[in-house]
């Protein structure tokens, strides 16, 4: 049977403060729990968001992450979908085929085992396989997924098995940025070919919508940041054109799109986390039919707000997590149409690092200076 295994994590002991490498006890997976070697992990913002406190279900101590690839190491009992060296991606959106969640063709929000990942522990016996060797002292997980870590324990419902000629280090990033945009526009806003969209924020998230707009047939793609840095992206990655709100001072940008577009674009996205961003991103819409799409996650406690005549008059609110996709199922595919060189990953990568450099990583991510980070475990 699988031993418990000695290896390095980085550990988040508190808010705010940087993280600690330290040496972990990864226990041997449990009933329907897979061991998994890292093998490439990225960071996103929601990793930020939780480290910098932000997020009120944010556990502490915990090994955060939850972009990343890696190798099957061992299995636990029970576990038929995937075995030792097999290739996979751990996904903090389950899927597990049997729950209503999961039976239902509108969500992919899997309830099977959001319980226990909220709650940093695994199902079977609700209790962390993460110890700190020096001081023996429990770490929670993050998400279901723990991915900055040499190795984690997942729940198989939480790892897509995906073939093994993918470049693991391109495909991390399927984990959730690249996936969560392009379902955003394919899955949640089901975009049509000819239709006009704006995007707000030009990071990962944004220009993975961008890439979504133009393989669905997107005739105009406004891009909209405050860093006129990000629109040489924007226009690379498909964008018409692109606009800054700082350049339409006094003026709500809303007014501006609606005014470029007449009466608004069909489709918007919101891939920044400001709740103003949220509204505007609404009421650039156009009435009778524009969809508003939220991706950003706001900081807790904050608020939505528009006036209700905007949604009587035909706009539409709507929010994806994971771009709709159901994980284990979709990702693999996502890993086909790139390795058919449909969609691009490695041109999102813009830092290329060691284990070692992750808080050098957040800082760069901090500082607006990268779309992904990818550090090699
Ligand atoms: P990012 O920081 O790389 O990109 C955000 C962009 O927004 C930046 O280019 C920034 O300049 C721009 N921006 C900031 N404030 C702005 C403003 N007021 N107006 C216009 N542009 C502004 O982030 P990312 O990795 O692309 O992630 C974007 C968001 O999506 C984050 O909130 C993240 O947590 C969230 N996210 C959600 C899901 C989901 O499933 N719903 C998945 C992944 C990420
Ligand atoms: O409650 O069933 C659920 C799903 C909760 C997870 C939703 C996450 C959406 C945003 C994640 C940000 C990027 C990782
Ligand atoms: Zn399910």
């Amino acid at each position: 049977p699988p031993q418990p295994i000695e290896c390095r994590a980085w550990v988040a002991y508190e808010p705010k403060k940087p993280l600690k490498l330290e040496t972990v006890i990864v226990n041997p997976p449990q009933k329907g729990e897979v061991r998994v070697k890292i093998c490439y992990m990225a960071l996103c913002h929601t990793d930020a968001y939780t480290l910098g406190g932000l997020d009120p279900e944010g556990l502490f101590p915990s090994i955060l992450g939850h972009e990343a690839s890696g190798i099957v190491e061992s299995v636990g009992e029970g576990v038929t979908s995937v075995k030792p060296g097999d290739h996979v991606i751990p996904c903090y959106q389950a899927f597990c085929d049997a729950c209503k969640f999961c039976l239902s063709r509108k969500t992919n929000l899997c309830g099977s085992v959001r319980q226990w990942t909220g709650n940093g522990v695994m199902k079977n016996d609700s209790q962390s396989r993460f110890t700190v060797k020096e001081t023996g002292k429990k770490i929670y997980h993050f998400m279901g997924t723990s991915t900055f870590a040499e190795y984690t324990v997942v729940h198989e419902v939480s790892c897509a098995k995906i073939r093994e000629d993918a470049d693991l280090e391109s495909v991390c990033l399927l984990g959730c940025g690249v996936s969560t945009g392009l379902g955003a526009v394919w899955n949640t806003a089901k975009v049509e070919s000819g239709a006009t969209a704006a995007v707000f924020g030009l990071g990962t998230v944004g220009l993975a919508c961008i890439e979504g707009l133009v393989h669905a047939g997107a005739k105009r793609i406004i891009g909209v940041d405050i860093d006129a840095k990000k629109f040489e992206a924007g226009m690379k990655w498909g964008c018409t054109e692109c606009v800054n709100p700082m350049d339409h001072e006094g003026r709500p940008i809303q007014e501006v799109i609606v005014e470029m577009t007449d009466g608004g674009v069909d489709y918007s996205f919101e891939c920044i986390g400001n709740v103003e961003v949220m509204r505007s991103a609404l009421e650039c819409c156009h009435k009778g039919w524009g969809e508003s799409i939220i991706i950003g996650v706001a900081a807790s406690g904050q608020m939505i707000q528009t006036r209700p005549f905007q949604l009587v008059t035909g706009r539409v609110w709507k929010g994806t997590a994971f771009g709709g996709f159901k994980s284990r199922v979709d990702v693999p595919k996502l890993v086909d149409r790139y390795m058919n060189k449909e969609i691009k990953l490695r041109d999102y990568i813009t830092h290329q690092m060691q284990f070692e450099d992750l808080n050098k990583a957040f800082d760069l991510l901090h500082e607006g200076k990268c779309l992904r980070a990818v550090l090699k475990a």
